[in-house]
C-alpha cells in the first residue's frame, strides 16, 4: 500500500527539496499533492526527473484521504493549517518554529530520538528542528553516548539559503551590483545589513537577553531533543554562502574522554561522516556538502584549555538534512513503524 501524501509550502526551496528526496528516496506514495498559497496556483513544479506536478490551493485543499503532509510554509501558515490537516486525520511533518515547542507535539531527529515519534498521535503533529539544531545534535548524540555532554559553545556560519529563495536573490544581485558597480546592490530587504563580501551576527529577531530567536531555538531545540540537562549558548551568524551551514563547537563533557574513542564513536553513528585529515583539504566546507545527505564532522581536537572537552568544525546542507531530508526521514519511520508500510 503506498500514501498519499501532501507536500504544503511546495515552491519554496524547502518544499522542492522535499518533492525531490520522496522521488530519490522513493517514498512509498500512490499520490502526491503540491499545496501553496493561491498566487502560485497553477504553476508546474517538478518531482525528481520524471513527475511533473501542478500546485493546488493550500486554503481550500480538504486533507480528508491524506495520510502525510510534508509542510514547509511560514510558522503563521502552518499554525493555520496543520491544525486543519490533523483534523482530517493526516499527520503533519512541520518544518517551521510554531509547533517546536509545544510538550504535546514530538521534536524529532531520526538519528537521535526516533522514538519520540510515538508521540504524534497527542495531536497529529511532529515538528521537524531547525536546520542549525539538526545537524548539531546529529554530531553530538554519538559524543552524549560516550561521556555526557554538560555544556556546548557553538557559533554557526549560516548560509543565505536558510532565510529563503528571497534571500539568496539578494546575495545574488549585491555581489553582482558590487562587482558592476551598479546602485541595485545596495538593496537590503531580507537582511539587515550587507550580505555580500559581509558576515551578519543577526539571524531571527532579538530576545530581551540580547540573544537571538536562532541562538535560542539551538538551546531549547538541543534541550528537547537530546537532554534538557545540556547548557548551549549560541552565535549564529549569516554568512554570504548559498547553501551548507558551518558551525564551530566546543563540547564539555561530565567525565574524562578519549578523543580517539570520540572519533570513532562519531565514525560511528548514523547520519555523521568524519572527514578529519590534519592537511590541508582534510576537512569540509559547506560548498562541499551542498547536496549531499550527511552531517560532516572534521577538525576534531581535544580543548587544551579545560579538562573533558573537545573542539569539531560540523557542517551539512540545511536544505537538506537541515530540512527536507530531515522531514522525509521521519516521514519513512513513520510509515513504517506506526501507519504501517
Ligand atoms: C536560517 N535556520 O538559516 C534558519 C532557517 O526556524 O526553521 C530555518 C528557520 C526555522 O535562517
Amino acid at each position: 500500500m503506498g500514501y498519499k501524501i501532501a507536500v504544503v509550502g511546495a515552491t519554496g526551496n524547502v518544499g522542492r527539496e522535499i518533492l525531490n528526496i520522496l522521488a530519490e528516496r522513493n517514498f512509498p506514495a500512490d499520490e502526491v499533492v503540491a499545496l501553496a498559497s493561491s498566487r502560485s496556483v497553477g504553476r508546474e513544479i517538478s518531482m525528481g526527473e520524471d513527475d511533473v506536478l501542478k500546485v493546488q490551493d493550500l486554503a481550500t485543499f480538504d486533507f480528508s484521504g491524506t495520510d502525510i503532509v510534508l509542510s514547509s510554509p511560514g510558522a503563521k501558515v502552518s499554525a493555520e493549517f496543520a491544525p486543519r490537516a490533523a483534523a482530517a486525520g493526516a499527520v503533519v511533518i512541520d518544518n517551521t518554529s510554531h509547533f517546536r515547542t509545544d510538550p504535546d507535539v514530538p521534536l524529532v531527529v531520526p538519528e537521535v530520538n526516533p522514538g519520540a515519534i510515538a508521540g504524534y498521535t497527542k495531536k497529529g503533529i511532529i515538528a521537524n528542528p531547525n536546520c542549525s539544531t539538526i545537524q548539531l545534535v546529529v554530531a553530538l548524540k554519538p559524543l552524549h553516548d560516550l561521556a555526557r555532554i554538560r555544556r556546548v559553545v557553538v557559533a554557526t556560519y549560516q548560509s543565505v539559503s536558510g532565510g529563503g529563495k528571497d534571500a539568496m536573490d539578494e546575495l545574488f544581485n549585491q555581489t553582482r551590483g558590487i562587482y558592476m558597480n551598479d546602485p541595485a546592490h545596495k538593496h537590503q530587504n531580507k537582511f539587515t545589513k550587507q550580505i555580500a563580501f559581509n558576515v551578519i551576527p543577526h539571524i531571527d529577531i532579538f530576545m530581551d537577553d540580547g540573544a537571538t530567536k536562532e541562538e535560542w531555538k539551538m538551546m531549547v531545540e538541543t534541550k528537547k531533543i537530546l537532554d534538557p540537562k545540556i547548557k548551549l549558548t549560541a552565535t549564529c551568524v549569516r554568512v554570504p554562502v548559498f547553501v551548507g551551514h558551518g558551525e564551530a563547537v566546543n563540547v564539555e563533557f561530565e567525565t574524562p574522554f578519549d578523543e580517539d574513542q570520540a572519533r570513532e564513536a562519531l565514525r560511528a553513528a548514523p547520519g555523521v561522516s568524519v572527514i578529519d585529515h590534519r592537511a590541508d583539504e582534510g576537512y569540509v566546507t559547506p560548498v562541499e556538502c551542498a547536496g549531499e545527505d550527511a552531517v560532516y564532522v572534521s577538525r576534531l581536537r581535544a580543548d587544551p584549555t579545560m579538562d573533558n572537552a573537545l573542539n569539531m568544525w560540523v557542517v551539512s546542507d540545511n536544505l537538506r538534512k537541515g530540512a527536507a531530508l530531515n522531514t522525509v526521514q521521519i516521514a519513512e519511520v513513520l510509515a513504517a513503524d506506526y501507519l504501517g508500510a
